[in-house]
């Protein structure tokens, strides 16, 4: 079982996710205090190949140089072949049954869970973690589904007991305090952290609006 504190400040990014380098994007993320990170390789201009192995591979040493897990969206294969610490997998991918089979005991699985049903769905399937949402509407995943908001969110909650659960899509600052009411664990975010002119206190900000939660 994960603890779910990693889910905290959840950062995600892909090399197509900002204009930068996406090593530098990650470093600042990390010094600014992020929880768990995974590389997310999809959508126009994606690397695949070698190209995506070594990006994999440079960011997993630096996720690991500040402590923080890293897990890989969908390439199962990729993530043992570069001895990733998880992975993370929606709908469409492989089943948490087939994962669970062929990755090492101690890693972490998360499933994406739109609705009450996908979201029991993962749990009786024993997923460490669901990503929730989207929450609010995003531009960074092109066949996002409708948002469900934080009455969605706190409908999930109200079915899962206590599954780990991290609030995902369009969410910035000012959205933290509400979905951590409304029974999230945590925060994913892509756009807010790899497009700020600032990533590394963006990350912080972010961690301190969470940690404000467990302290009101
Ligand atoms: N899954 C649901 S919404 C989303 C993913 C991967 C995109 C989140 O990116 P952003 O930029 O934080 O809205
Ligand atoms: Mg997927």
């Amino acid at each position: 079982m994960m603890k779910r504190d990693l889910l905290q400040v959840y950062f995600i990014l892909g090399s197509n996710n900002t204009e930068q380098d996406p090593l530098y994007v990650l470093e600042e993320a990390l010094k600014g205090g992020i929880t768990l990170f995974q590389f997310r390789e999809k959508g126009r201009d994606a690397l695949t190949g070698e190209a995506k192995k070594q990006l994999a591979i440079d960011m997993k040493k630096l996720c690991h140089q500040y402590d923080v897990p890293f897990l890989v969206n969908d390439d199962v294969d990729l993530a043992l072949e570069i001895e990733a610490d998880g992975v993370h997998v929606g709908q469409e991918d492989m089943s948490i049954h087939e994962v669970r089979k062929i990755v090492p005991a101690n890693w972490f699985i998360g499933v994406s869970s739109t609705n009450v049903r996908e979201a029991v769905q993962a749990k009786n399937d024993g997923a460490d973690y669901i990503g929730v949402g989207p929450i609010l509407s995003t531009n960074t995943k092109a066949d996002a589904k409708k948002p469900i908001g934080a009455e969605g969110l706190r409908e999930i909650r109200d079915n899962v007991g206590g599954l780990p659960i991290v609030a995902i899509g369009g969410i910035q600052l000012g959205d933290v305090i509400e979905l951590m009411r409304a029974g999230a664990d945590g925060i994913s975010i892509i756009s807010a952290i790899s497009q700020s002119p600032n990533p590394e206190s963006t990350a912080a900000t972010f961690y301190e609006h969470v940690n404000y939660f467990f302290e009101e």
